[in-house]
């Protein structure tokens, strides 16, 4: 009954990327083709019948129309009962945590992250397992070989379902709930921060905040959390409303794409603490006045630090972070004398670790951490954490970073992005380079010995899979390294990504210029990567 069983052509390039299926609008705009990919999710679930699932995105344009279509598509495959957030919005962690605590089935998050929206921007579908992480890469292959097949998908021609307001239909037998997108995901901070500390901390006049929402996802978190629960001056966060096209803007937190709030930390505001989240709410960027930290280093100070924090009084089990990530995490956890693990990029890497109890924090070099409280990266809970030790330690981000790295040293660390080279040259720049890996180890460039070079290959150490192909990798004699891969998660031709870094112990050289000190890496990557001669590029796109 209102039952539609409609035929369909399927798409051979709905493979999912590092982070779900990432296309342009007008791509997902093709006939029926968001229809093929949910419908090869739908037949990939096959315990789906009655069951649970969470429903969410970022906001961006096609968000609305994209959740419409599932709503209809979810009761006409036997699901029993979708959570959804009002106006459709739902950041990657707070859907993460709501799989969790509704036992569901899976979430379907519409993101493409920190890639730009609108209509001539990007969308993008991630589906989230039972334990609230994105799908592991045997499921997602299994929905890539199902989309290249379906030939027909089930939905109901009905009318739109009001999402504006919290309510409950029901859509003939399925459960649909429209929920207030912030309030679970703020209670579950609660739970792992000292609210009083924090809220007196935002309360004081002597300590300024600003946190970047960029018309994406986390401003009504931002707002309902750091505003209004825990007394922030109105105007603290700011770029709140969250946006279709994110006001033009790119909503990637990092040095190159927040200039506003790069603009006031670095100009004499007074202003503390700065932050920012992208475009779904999982990545995260923190500064201090005039101060940037790496996402390598912000890991590693909360890992450090974890203690101090209600939620990780009695210590953390390990740390994960992804291999291009800089190995100051790894100092720490040996410090601390927990286990440390390397994992290929992409979050779902971490799931199998966090599960296992193995670790209990984890991060990326491409600005996010996260713990083990979901199962995924979490914009929010990083600045949450940051304001929890500036509330302990009662000191500037600057010099907890600097205490830091006279403990352990620091680690010189940039990546540089040349984006949207052509595919054909990205391969051929990572297999010139695949080329070399047999000879390098044991030669000597630029003053430096290469003592190992290979295409990283990860082994999980919870349930045997093997990854392989996640990156290659320079390791020389004094600790540096030099990593090159491409990027999963762009939609045009490919982005090259240059991770270079170097470790410095003495404190005493702990003030200098990043790329300076890592020009002789910057050279050594030209050497041997050729990437101007072969990108046509002259150089990086973006740095940070
Ligand atoms: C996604 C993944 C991250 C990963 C990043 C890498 O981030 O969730 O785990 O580090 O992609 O991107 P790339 O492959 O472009 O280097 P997000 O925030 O886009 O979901």
């Amino acid at each position: 009954m209102n039952l539609e069983i409609v035929n369909c052509t399927p798409y051979t390039d709905q493979k999912p990327g590092t982070s779900g299926l990432r296309k342009s609008v007008k791509q997902f705009q093709r006939p029926d083709y968001l229809q093929t990919y949910i419908q090869a999710i739908f037949n990939t679930l096959e315990d789906r019948e009655g069951s649970t699932l969470i429903l969410g995105g970022d906001g961006r344009y096609f968000n609305r129309e994209a959740i419409q279509i599932i709503l209809r598509m979810a009761s006409a495959n036997g699901i029993g009962h979708v959570f959804v957030g009002k106006a459709g919005i739902l950041s990657t962690p707070a859907a993460s945590h709501l799989i969790r605590k509704k036992q569901a089935l899976g979430g379907i998050i519409l993101s493409a992250s920190h890639n730009p929206g609108g209509p001539d921007g990007d969308f993008g579908v991630k589906f989230n397992v039972s334990n609230g992480g994105p799908a592991s890469e045997t499921f997602t292959d299994t929905v890539y070989q199902n989309a290249c097949v379906v030939e027909q998908y089930r939905i109901r021609p009905i009318k739109p379902i009001p999402l504006d307001k919290e309510g409950v239909y029901d859509l003939f037998g399925m459960k649909i709930e429209v929920i207030d997108s912030v309030q679970d995901y703020m209670e579950l901070m609660e739970s792992i921060f000292d609210f009083d500390k924090i809220g007196q901390l935002l309360q004081s006049d002597s300590f300024k905040m600003r946190f970047d929402a960029m018309h994406a996802v986390t401003g009504p978190y931002a707002k309902r959390i750091f505003e209004q629960r825990l007394g922030a001056p109105e105007g603290t966060v700011f770029h709140a409303q969250p946006l279709a096209n994110f006001g033009g803007g790119h909503p990637d937190p990092n040095q190159a794409h927040a200039k506003e709030l790069m603009n006031q930390l670095y100009t004499n505001q007074g202003i503390a603490f700065g932050a920012a989240s992208d475009g779904d709410g999982d990545r995260n960027m923190i500064l201090g006045n005039h101060f940037f930290v790496t996402p390598s280093d912000s890991l590693a100070v909360l890992a450090a630090n974890a203690t101090l924090v209600p939620g990780y009084k009695q210590g953390i089990a390990g740390i994960a972070r992804s291999m291009p990530t800089s190995q100051a995490p790894d100092l720490v956890a040996q410090k601390l004398g927990v286990p440390y693990f390397e994992t290929p990029t992409g979050w779902k890497f971490f799931g199998n670790l966090l599960d296992a109890g193995q670790i209990t924090l984890c991060g990326e070099e491409s600005f996010g951490t996260s713990s083990n409280h979901i199962r995924e990266k979490d914009g929010v809970w990083a600045v949450l954490f940051w304001l929890n030790l500036l509330a302990e330690k009662q000191d500037s981000v600057e010099n907890i970073v600097r205490q830091h790295w006279a403990e352990y040293g620091r680690n010189y660390y940039s990546r540089h992005d040349y984006e949207a080279i052509s595919s054909a040259s990205g391969n051929i720049i990572m297999e010139h380079l695949r080329q070399q890996l047999a000879t390098l180890a044991g030669t000597m460039i630029r003053g430096k010995m290469i003592r190992a070079a290979d295409d990283f290959s990860y082994t999980d150490p919870v349930d045997g899979s093997v990854s392989e192909h996640q990156g290659i990798r320079i390791l020389f004699e004094d600790g540096s390294r030099l990593i090159f891969r491409l990027s999963g998660t762009g939609t045009q031709g490919a982005t090259l990504r240059v991770y270079l870094e170097q470790y410095e112990a003495d404190v005493a050289n702990h003030d200098q210029d990043t790329q300076e000190v890592l020009s002789d890496l910057i050279e050594i990557a030209e050497a041997l990567g050729k990437v101007k001669e072969l990108s046509g590029r002259e150089a990086p796109d973006v740095i940070t």
